[in-house]
């Protein structure tokens, strides 16, 4: 699959595209979904031999399993899985996980092919990414449900969550479903055309309507955009999106992954990225998946060592947001 000429127009047009049948379930995701349950695996069996968990739920399925984990800690058994840091608090040995079957993910060559149409063929990895295996939100308490990598997500632009730096950068969001995302399970929900004004207000008050970009600020007709594995959302840094609560009764898995070109500013300058694609100088692609984990370690050593800099560009007392 390809991105065709009419998507792009469509990506313009509306600030976001899917991409059907980008990545081969069995090929591209299966080794990611191996990893995942490797890791649960080893997580499960440590955290109830120190009696977080009053089972590791060995004999459960995968979605089952992370649910009882997500249910027992609370939800704070995210950044275990996460592909990147938490934006404070940073400590030595604040968790994440860098697999090489993520890495492989990142630099997948069908997904790249799809990335080179977006932001040309100078691809470099953003580290602005995560992972979100979200539990039925019934397994959370109220406090994780909103917000959270474990819940839903809030009315957001992707550029309004990085640093000024990158205003000017061309970031591509790519979000991938790993489980079939439906309304009901939570996929995301896009404002179509709602990247053509510029970056809206963000506000981080408790109320819902004023979390992320409040109520009044939102623009476009709201669109759920539900998706197959191997299909791909390509986004526009400037489009208001929002998830919708999981009310089913199993897990939806997704990645949110972003590129730009390389040698523009990422917004999250501390966080490493890499040259995922070059066509100029493929000798500066990193290929090794083992010095990606490793400069993610170096960069949690070196924040934990200093103060956390600012990852926020809003004022959390903006009038604006009362
Ligand atoms: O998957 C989600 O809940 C949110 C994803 C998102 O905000 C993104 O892909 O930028
Ligand atoms: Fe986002």
């Amino acid at each position: 699959m390809t991105i065709t000429r009419s998507a792009l127009d469509q990506f313009e047009e509306d600030g976001y595209v899917v991409g059907e049948g980008i990545l081969d379930p069995d090929e591209d995701l299966q080794p990611v979904i191996d990893e995942y349950s490797e890791l649960l695996d080893r997580l499960a069996e440590q955290w109830h031999s120190e009696g977080v968990l009053s089972s590791a739920y060995e004999d459960l399925p995968f979605g089952e399993r992370l649910s009882e984990i997500a249910r027992e800690t609370e939800g704070r058994y995210v950044n275990w899985l996460d592909i990147s840091l938490p934006q404070k608090g940073i400590q030595p040995d604040t968790p994440m996980h860098h697999g090489s079957a993520v890495f492989e993910l990142l630099r997948n060559p069908r997904l790249l092919d799809a990335v080179e149409q977006f932001v040309g063929p100078e691809i470099f990895s953003n580290p602005v990414q995560h992972v979100r295996i979200k539990p039925p939100e019934r397994y959370l308490p109220e406090s994780a449900r909103n917000g959270s990598l474990a819940g839903r997500t809030f009315w957001h632009q992707d550029l309004g969550v990085v640093t000024e730096e990158a205003d000017d950068s061309n970031i591509l969001t790519v979000w991938l479903p790993v489980t079939e995302a439906t309304e009901d399970n939570g996929c995301l929900v896009v404002g179509r055309g709602s990247h053509a004004n510029g970056l809206g207000l963000h506000c981080y008050t408790g109320d819902p309507d004023r979390q992320g970009i409040p109520q009044e600020h939102r623009a476009g007709e709201q669109v759920a955009v539900p998706m197959r594995p191997g299909d791909a959302l390509f986004m526009n840094k400037l489009t208001m999106h929002a998830s919708l609560p999981n009310v089913s009764d199993d897990i939806r898995w997704s990645f949110d992954l972003r590129y730009n070109p390389t040698g523009e500013a990422t917004g999250r300058r501390w966080f490493p990225g890499f040259v995922a694609r070059s066509r100029s100088n493929p000798d500066s692609e990193l290929r090794d998946a083992e010095t990606w984990a490793e400069r993610w370690r170096s960069a949690r050593a070196e924040l934990a060592s200093s103060d956390t800099p600012g990852f926020q560009r809003w004022d959390p007392n903006d009038p604006q947001c009362a």
